[in-house]
């Protein structure tokens, strides 16, 4: 009896050593770890992407998860030196015309759905390239060819939009681009927007693709026009707004179809809110046009100078808060997101 009590009582003390020394090493284990947490797992959530919809969201991560360049597990990422050192100024363009997208691709491996981000550094600014387009496929190709490897020795955040107007009624520049920023905001709280059109490849990468103070224009000269602003005033081209900036004119106007106008427009806009237009020094600020013709479906507006005149009565309900517009399709392709849409016609 005696001897049979000893046993249960030592097998009991037994089962509390054993739990004890469990319980220890699990401390010991926490303890061991805990340190290092903060410091590898921590990882670097941008506040902005609370503004991402959640699906995006998803992808994002998806994405960053496949292409581990894209996610720093170790420290907070530096913000990215005021002058990027990776800048090589004037380059000499090439415009072959044996390229193809998929050369284009292979050589941007970086690039994800139209995205990219340094590795190393937060990029200073998050920028969406706006291009409106139709039927110009080799202007395209040459503007990726040029424009990815420029934005990426700039150290910039950016996603590539072509905004592809569907159909063949009369183009609609301005419109196409103010589809691409109600679109683009949706993915991303992009601070600053290029608009740019297709056919203008910059030349010198120390013009950079950030938004400033003031609306900013990047094209003081190209070579067909001899390198000289095209006139007093021009706005035309690519220029750089914030998101704030192209809210407060309330973007582009819809109402010009064909060619010409819009850009003049934008401009009274930024004038009637009291901004001023900034441009680069005319040695950086310099594109080279891919040479074309004026395209069928894009004739001279002319209404331009009627509709001029009414930008001031008319701006504040003609723009981004009264841009009907219908989706046909959004294609994330490697180099750009794609999205084509159909903006219907004139009313007249
Ligand atoms: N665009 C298209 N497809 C079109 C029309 C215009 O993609 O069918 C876009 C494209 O981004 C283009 C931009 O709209 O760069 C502006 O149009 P544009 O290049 O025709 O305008 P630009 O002022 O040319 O460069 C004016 C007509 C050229 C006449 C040439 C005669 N020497
Ligand atoms: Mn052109």
């Amino acid at each position: 009896m005696g001897l049979c009590t000893a046993a249960k009582k030592f097998s009991r003390r037994g089962k509390y050593v054993v739990l004890i020394g469990l319980l220890l090493s699990v401390l010991a284990w926490i303890a061991t770890f805990s340190g290092e947490t903060d410091k590898t797992i921590s990882f670097n959530f941008d506040p902005t992407l609370t503004l991402v919809r959640q699906d995006k969201l998803r992808d994002k991560l998806n994405s960053w998860t496949r292409a581990p360049g894209h996610w720093n597990l170790s420290t907070e990422k530096d913000e990215c030196p005021k002058e990027s050192p990776l800048l090589v100024g004037a380059s000499k363009l090439s415009f072959e015309s044996s390229l193809n997208l998929k050369d284009v691709e292979s050589k941007n491996k970086g690039v994800a759905k139209g995205a990219y981000e340094p590795a190393d550094c937060k990029a200073r600014q998050s920028v969406a390239i706006l291009i409106p387009h139709r039927n110009r496929e080799k202007h395209l190709l040459y503007l990726l060819h040029h424009l990815h490897p420029f934005l990426q020795r700039q150290q910039l955040h950016y996603a590539i939009y072509v905004i592809h107007q569907a159909g063949d009624a009369i183009f609609n520049r301005a419109k196409l681009l103010n589809v691409g920023y109600l679109e683009a905001i949706k993915d991303f709280s992009w601070e600053c927007f290029i608009l740019h059109d297709v056919d203008l490849v910059p030349e010198n990468d120390r013009n950079l693709y950030i938004c400033d103070q003031q609306p900013k224009h990047l094209v003081v000269g190209r070579n067909v026009t001899g390198y000289k602003l095209r006139y007093k005033g021009y706005f035309g081209g690519v220029t750089a707004m914030t998101k704030d900036q192209f809210l407060k004119v309330n973007g582009f106007s819809n109402n010009y179809w064909g060619w010409g106008g819009e850009d003049d427009d934008l401009r009274v806009r930024v004038e009637l809110q009291k901004m001023t237009i900034v441009r680069p020094p005319a040695d950086v600020a310099r594109y080279t046009m891919v040479f074309h013709k004026r395209d069928s479906g894009n004739q001279i507006n002319k209404n331009r100078m009627r509709l001029l005149g009414q930008t001031t009565k008319m701006w504040r309900n003609d723009g981004l808060n009264s841009c009907s517009y219908k989706i046909v399709s959004v294609e994330r392709m490697p180099l750009y997101v794609n999205i084509t849409v159909d903006i219907g016609q004139p009313q007249s």
